[in-house]
């Protein structure tokens, strides 16, 4: 443990505001993010509903280019979206980063293995949600497109075997250490619940590392850890 890592005290953190829906798969990577790092004390939660267009409106819009949860707002203004930039923000707080690498290779490994997750499971789920399933209803989803959505929910299945054969042979998706693209991972089967995709019964190793995972604090807490900051709602 270095010496910057020894005097950090969470307590000196300017708060963080976090544009967020409570039930969202994205804003969840963040939250998880924020309890393995133990900087939730320091976040407090902003709740844009989904469900009435909030996150489309101009005045969110000028938050989040591209309208999407969660955001991170520091003290002095400045706007992070994109959950990997946000996570890597958190992480490298504290000087010790643990979820987006210490070394060069952890780095490039973690941030390849979390952007795969995005591509093959978590963001194919969302198009699935978006153009295949009624969605956010028809006042927010304007365009919809089934075709494009049932293939990425075969996408998606396909992802889910993929990783299945990665936790075959390691306990955690980048190796021996639970990371960001771990996180990655759990929101994309946290998406997959909502939306009914079972994880393939033959992905045996993908389903106990998913129950093994739903132990941790972090991903078990991750809807309640923002009551505390409800008033701000
Ligand atoms: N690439 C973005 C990121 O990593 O932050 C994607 C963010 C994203 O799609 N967030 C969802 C969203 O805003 C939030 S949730 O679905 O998990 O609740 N979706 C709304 C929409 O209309 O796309």
């Amino acid at each position: 443990m270095s010496a910057d890592t020894l005097d950090f005290d969470v307590s000196k953190l300017a708060m963080m505001n976090i544009y967020d829906w409570h039930t969202g798969p994205y804003p969840a990577r963040i939250r998880i993010a924020l309890a393995e790092k133990n900087l939730q004390s320091r976040a407090r939660f902003v709740s844009v509903n989904l469900w009435k267009g909030e996150h489309k409106k101009p005045e969110f819009l000028a938050l989040n280019y591209s309208g999407t949860l969660p955001v991170l707002e520091l003290d002095d203004g400045t706007l992070i979206a994109e959950c990997t930039a946000i996570t890597e923000y958190l992480d490298a707080l504290d000087g010790a980063p643990t979820l987006t690498g210490r070394t060069p290779l952890e780095k490039g490994l973690i941030h390849m293995m979390s952007k795969r997750a995005e591509l093959e499971l978590l963001d194919a789920i969302s198009v699935y949600f978006h153009h295949a399933t009624p969605g956010l209803g028809p006042e927010v989803e304007l365009y919809q497109n089934a075709e494009w959505g049932l293939r990425q929910r075969d996408k998606a299945l396909r992802g889910m075997h993929y990783f299945d054969g990665v936790l075959k042979t390691q306990p955690f998706v980048t190796g021996e250490y639970f990371s960001m693209a771990d996180i990655t991972v759990i929101g994309g089967l946290i998406f997959a619940g909502l939306v009914e995709l079972p994880i393939p019964a033959e992905c045996e190793a993908l389903q106990a590392w998913y129950v093994r995972m739903q132990e941790r604090p972090s991903v078990k807490n991750r809807i309640t850890m923002s009551e505390p900051n409800k008033a701000l709602v």
